[in-house]
């Protein structure tokens, strides 16, 4: 049961933009299963790509033979590493200004690393001569386990890097050392907790995929794609190939859900652009689920240590932490380059301290590349889980409940705008409000007493809370950037003569909904009815240029765009109205929909009346252009800091260490609410993630570097029956920057709740601390006194 119901209408308070719980306008095809994927994309002649992969995770190639998978009937190109090296390809830049192999010429440093590519008639063909190639390999010593990536006799992976005799990607830090560690030397309280956020997969429906079309006539190149980003895609591609951007259009059709997975660029799609080249056919390639899973960007994989300065009255007063960061072999992660460990520095969470300091070390390791996938905000997920792990951890110390002490510590309403002591502006909240709402929700002093009475019957119930701060929206240009493209979104805005309108956004949907939610801003902004309103999207020949969509910066960035863009419309339109009705636009007011003269609200011309009027005959003022449109560019002041407060209560089975999540209780405050639908919608996916992450979910190896996750019986993602009824809540604090008050909330959800299920299981069990995932093996192991490596 949710605690907002209502579809259809709104609780007054909502204050929802643009006829507030539309129904998705997109859910009429995916309902009836008319969505159009990559994987539906079929065009005439087409071929089909599949991929070899390296079976071990750290190993020299010898030799690789083709010659058997290029005699079979249905191969029309076999493509390896040294295929590409003639045309310049067998490396490419990842956006995290590494390099990455497309197909591996000298070693092969993960399992399922991309070996060889098959172009062949048809999928099946392509499987087939895959299986038919023979690699030699010459295995190397894996190093698999980060914290041993660093030593002096680890073998180093990237011996492709000239000059490099380590593992190390870079150190990074944030905050004040030495005034973080003043601040501990006179502390009454450090408590102190290892914790490793592990590995986890976004594991999106439908797998990465392309098709790839290089017309041998007219020399473009047509991409349709799995990607988040296809701006940023075909810029890469185009510095890649050599080839102008305007001979490359990458196409993103309806995908089935990204969650970080579908921002990097892959070998497959690379390998599909030349299968294209070479065979002067339309190719496609798509991925199945277990190369998914073991070869697509992962996420996490944070080994942190972080300790937490306080008064024994329980004030908190410092925080330090040291990560060691698993990139994998590339760092092929998408973060702003002045970030290297993203926004990893937002881990004073929502307390009020006086000192903080981070250092960060990435390193690589023989596992596939990724890290800043599945929900993450560019790492604000490991962040959060750190603090409100550590907070809990000082509440078990002091023996104080955790509520009220992080109660007392929260950041207060007139603190905003709050400087935090890593560098961050925090732009609005009102914490405790929404704290205090939470546990309203939940009965919390009712909850505290049902345990007191259950623990004295010998039965293990647990409560666990989290409060959240994201940072989403990237981002300012002057500190934002990825591969030195700025992080400014465009938008174009244009009225037809019948008053219908198409606004052409640089953000990708891929579940979201943005197609009705855009269309919902540009509706509140001019009066025109969403359904009159198109919103097209996931097309570089037809939208101008745009980051993509991922970190939730969509809302903060993209659709902040979208109501300039119909501000300067709006404007527009008072000038040509005034030119209608004979008087000064200085004398017209606007009220939803049309601009009136003040004093006199019959005298008005609707926007329609206008916009047929700006295509017709009418006289136009001196300096300005008929039709109704306009075009800007979004460059955002800050990043958005939505929040929230999170409850979990869950049972555990003392006999079997079974974690049954019986409540979840979630109050988000993202700002100004666009489409309160969607975002309960984000927010019950988003939650189900948390409890998958905090519960089963895991990437892990052994110690040969093999992937023991590699499909949906061992990669265990929640369904409905092991997620309870959400029970959700919202409190309402707008954004002071962005133009309609909106913060991100895409990630909420996933950010908030994996520390408060933890904190809920320890709570349960009495424990201090125990690694994700809390499967009935680590909880029964941890409440007996052991601990299982991670
Ligand atoms: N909203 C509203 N209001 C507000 C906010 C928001 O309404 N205030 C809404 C919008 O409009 C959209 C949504 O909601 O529709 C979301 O948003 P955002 O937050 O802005 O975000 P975006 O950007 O749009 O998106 C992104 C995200 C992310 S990032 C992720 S992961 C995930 C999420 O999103 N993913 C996904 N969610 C989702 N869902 C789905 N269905 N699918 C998917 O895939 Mo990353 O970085 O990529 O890791």
């Amino acid at each position: 049961m949710t605690a907002v119901q209502e579809t259809g209408s709104a609780p007054a308070e909502e204050r929802p933009i643009g006829y507030g719980r539309l129904k998705r306008k997109e859910d009429p095809r995916f309902v009836r299963g008319k969505g159009h994927y990559v994987d539906d994309v079929q065009l005439p002649g087409m071929l089909h790509g599949a991929v070899l992969r390296s079976p071990l995770a750290h190993a020299r190639i010898v030799s690789i033979d083709t010659s058997a998978a290029e005699s079979h009937p249905k191969v029309r190109a076999v493509i390896t590493g040294a295929t590409l090296e003639g045309l310049g390809l067998a490396w490419m830049p990842t956006l995290s200004m590494d390099t990455q192999a497309v197909l591996a010429t000298d070693k092969v440093r993960f399992q399922g690393q991309e070996v060889a590519f098959i172009v062949a008639d048809d999928h099946y063909a392509a499987r087939d001569a895959v299986e038919l190639i023979d690699v030699e390999y010459e295995p190397l010593p894996p190093v698999i386990d980060a914290r041993r990536a660093l030593d002096p006799d680890t073998p180093v992976i990237r011996d492709d890097q000239e000059g490099r005799t380590d593992n190390r990607i870079f150190d990074w830090e944030a905050g004040d050392k030495a005034a973080t560690d003043e601040v501990f030397a006179r502390a009454e309280l450090v408590v102190a907790q290892n914790m490793l956020y592990p590995r986890v997969h976004p594991a999106p429906l439908e797998t990465c995929g392309c098709v790839a079309d290089m017309d041998p006539v007219d020399g473009k190149l047509t991409l349709w794609s799995t990607t988040q980003a296809p701006h940023a895609h075909r810029t890469l591609y185009a510095m890649v190939a050599g080839l102008p951007e305007h001979k490359i259009r990458v196409v993103s059709p309806d995908i089935g859900g990204g969650f970080g997975n579908k921002v990097p660029i892959y070998p497959g799609y690379v390998c599909a652009v030349v299968g294209s080249i070479l065979t002067k056919k339309p190719v496609k390639w798509v991925e199945d689920r277990s190369e998914n899973l073991m070869s697509t960007g992962f996420a996490r994989d944070y080994h942190m240590h972080g300790e937490i300065a306080a008064t024994r009255e329980g004030r908190i007063l410092a925080v330090r932490v040291k990560v060691l960061a698993d990139h994998g072999a590339f760092n092929g992660t998408a973060q702003p380059s002045k970030f290297p460990a993203g926004f990893f520095h937002v881990f004073t969470g929502s307390y009020d301290i006086e000192a903080a300091h981070c250092a960060v070390t990435g390193v690589y390791t023989n596992k596939a590349p990724g890290g800043v996938a599945y929900a993450c905000s560019f790492r604000v997920t490991e962040a959060v889980y750190l603090i409100e792990r550590l907070v809990d951890c000082l509440a078990d110390e002091l023996h104080t409940d955790p509520a009220e002490l992080r109660m007392r510590n929260l950041i207060r309403p007139e603190q905003f705008p709050y400087p935090s002591k890593t560098g961050w502006e925090y732009d609005s909240g009102d914490y405790p409000a929404t704290l205090r709402k939470a546990l309203d929700l939940a009965g919390y002093d009712a909850l505290r007493r049902e345990q007191a009475e259950r623990r004295a019957r010998g039965e293990l119930m647990g409560i666990g809370l989290s409060f959240f701060t994201e940072t989403v929206g990237a981002g300012p240009r002057r500190q934002m950037d990825i591969l030195g493209l700025g992080m400014a979104d465009g938008c174009e805005l244009r009225v037809h003569p019948t008053g219908k309108a198409v606004v052409r956004i640089s953000v990708q949907t891929q579940g979201q909904g943005h197609e009705t939610t855009f269309a919902q801003i540009v509706a509140e902004e001019l009066g025109i009815p969403p359904e009159d309103i198109e919103v097209v999207h996931g097309d570089t020949d037809q939208t101008p240029f745009g980051l993509g969509t991922y970190g939730s910066r969509s809302t903060p960035v993209s659709g902040a765009a979208a109501a300039v863009v119909a501000r300067k419309v709006r404007d527009k339109a008072r000038i040509l109205a005034g030119a209608m009705m004979e008087v000064s636009p200085d004398d017209l007011e606007w009220e939803k929909g049309r601009w009136f003269v003040r004093g006199d609200p019959t005298a008005a011309r609707t926007i329609q009346e206008i916009a047929l009027a700006a295509h017709g005959v009418l006289e136009l003022p001196e300096g300005v252009e008929g039709h109704l449109e306009a075009t800007t560019v979004y460059n955002p002041p800050n990043l958005t800091f939505p929040y929230g407060a999170y409850l979990c209560v869950v049972d555990v089975d003392p006999g079997t260490g079974v974690v049954k999540v019986r409540r979840f209780v979630a109050v988000d405050d993202c700002g100004t609410r666009i489409n309160p639908m969607i975002i309960e919608g984000q927010v019950h996916g988003g939650l189900a993630d948390g409890v998958g992450m905090a519960l089963s979910e895991i990437i892990s190896f052994d110690e040969d570097g093999n992937c023991l996750s590699g499909s949906f019986m061992d990669y265990l993602v929640p369904t409905a029956l092991e997620v309870p009824a959400w029970e959700l809540g919202y409190t309402v604090t707008p954004s002071p920057h962005h133009p309609i008050g909106a913060k991100g909330v895409g990630e909420s959800a996933t950010v908030g709740s994996p520390a408060a299920v933890v904190n809920a299981v320890m709570d349960a069990i009495g424990v201090r601390h125990a690694d994700m995932p809390l499967t009935p093996g680590r909880v029964w192991l941890a409440m007996h006194g052991g601990v299982e490596a991670p």
